[in-house]
């Protein structure tokens, strides 16, 4: 089932996610949805607070922008290790048609459980893997790419996604060629 993505500012963006105390059938459907709506909005990512489950669970593929890679679900979440420094150009689907540079670590080494409860760990992730991996723990502890940026930046964009909101209210569609209208993802 396609879940609706809660935009910032929400709340429930803000919480930190409750670890999630085991892997059982329900976990195994969220994780499913997580998939079924990351790929219906053509993200990288999803974390279950962005569709408003506060459960530390996420997923990630980015086999269509990198090859090699499969698609990843991570229960209870951990990263053990972090080096280097990285500056991407990160989205969000909670911040849709925003992108802003955001320092991150550069390789990262993440444990978590997988969809059957088994323990697993991801050595040395790299490029695009790193960076989301990171994003979508932030999310599960109620953090946001913009909150890695500076107020007057985080302010403009809080005022462009209240527009977005009240339109989306209102049923209008963005004016053509309106870049803010499609996701910078
Ligand atoms: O789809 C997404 N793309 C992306 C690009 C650069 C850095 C991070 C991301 S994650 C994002 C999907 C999302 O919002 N996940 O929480
Ligand atoms: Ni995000």
């Amino acid at each position: 089932m396609v879940h609706e993505i809660l935009i910032w500012p929400d709340p429930r963006l803000k919480e930190k996610a409750r670890p999630v105390p085991a892997v059982d059938t329900a976990i195994r459907a969220l994780i499913d949805d997580l998939f079924e709506t990351m790929y219906a909005a053509e993200g990288v990512g999803l974390a279950a607070p962005q569709v408003g489950v506060l459960s530390r669970v996420l997923v990630i593929d980015a086999s269509p922008r990198q090859e090699g890679q499969t698609p990843i679900a991570l229960v209870n979440p951990v990263l053990v290790a972090s080096r280097g420094e990285i500056v991407w150009s990160e989205g969000c689907l909670s911040v849709p048609g925003e992108a802003e540079d955001v320092k991150r670590a550069e390789f990262v080494t993440v444990r978590a459980l997988d969809r059957d409860g088994r323990p697993i760990e991801i050595s040395d992730a790299s490029g695009l893997i790193a960076v989301a991996l990171q994003h979508e723990i932030d999310h599960l502890d109620g953090t946001l790419f913009v909150d890695h940026l500076s107020t007057l930046k985080r302010e403009v964009i809080r005022r462009r996604m209240k527009r977005l909101k009240q339109e989306r209210a209102e049923g209008k569609t963005a004016p053509e060629g309106d870049a803010g209208a499609r996701p910078a993802l």
